[in-house]
């Protein structure tokens, strides 16, 4: 049993007629999305909103309907996954790059549900290096002081001589903080500077996580 699939088709088991749906991205939340396309080739009538050029190009094949912020007034229901969950539910994500987009799709929507495998559930959050979405601009400085906030940084690559570019033309900087014990400090310290965009920090935002397991299970925490 494949427990990512497994996660990602429970959570559109929510996903009703009319709804506005914010689509996530990376290999959990591509199975929800595959799982939607299906049904709306058998009938179901939703909106979608992607949270990454990757998503918008899978939903675009999948012949999902996608719509713009400016024709709604808010998402129904967003299933993304998560690089790390703690036992408060609060997140790490943007291990794939898409962190912004989508803490702008969860922030808007009215259920944020989170679907992952259980290797994904941690004690504590910064085992996974942390994600910060960087403007290019003024990069040392902004790494400056990050690593103020006693982490290492290491700026993202796509491969051995090209920076990694974010969908909206920003940097990443994977942050090494080991552990976070309090994620809302370090996460209004990082907002706080003026080269940070956002940072991959979800915290008290999640509203159920859906695990799967490879044998079959599924557990429904909230
Ligand atoms: C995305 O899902 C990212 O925020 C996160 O990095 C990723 C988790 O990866 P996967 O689902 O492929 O394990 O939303």
């Amino acid at each position: 049993m494949n427990a990512k699939k497994l996660a990602g088709e429970k959570a559109v088991e929510q996903v009703k007629e009319g709804m506005v749906v914010g689509l996530g991205t990376g290999s959990t939340a591509y199975w929800a999305v595959q799982k939607l396309g299906e049904l709306v080739k058998d009938g179901l009538h939703i909106k979608a909103i992607p949270t990454s050029k990757s998503t918008e190009k899978l939903a675009i094949e999948l012949n999902i309907p996608l719509v713009s912020f400016s024709e709604i007034n808010e998402i129904d229901l967003t299933i993304d996954g998560a690089d790390e969950i703690n036992p408060t539910l609060d997140l790490i994500k943007g291990g794939g790059g898409a962190l912004l987009r989508e803490k702008i799709v969860a922030h808007s929507s009215k259920k944020f549900v989170v679907i992952a495998d259980e290797s994904k559930l941690v004690n504590h959050l910064g085992s996974f290096p942390l994600p910060v979405e960087v403007t290019p601009f003024g990069l040392d400085v902004t790494k400056r002081e990050i690593q103020n906030l006693r982490c290492n940084t290491i700026l993202r690559q796509s491969d051995a001589s090209n920076i990694f570019i974010t969908d909206n033309g920003n940097y990443i900087l994977d942050c090494y903080f080991e552990s976070i014990i309090d994620p809302s400090i370090i996460h209004t310290q990082l907002n706080m500077i003026p080269g940070v965009v956002e940072n991959g920090l979800f915290v008290n935002m999640a509203e159920q996580v859906i695990i799967g397991y490879n044998d079959g299970r599924l557990k429904v925490l909230e």
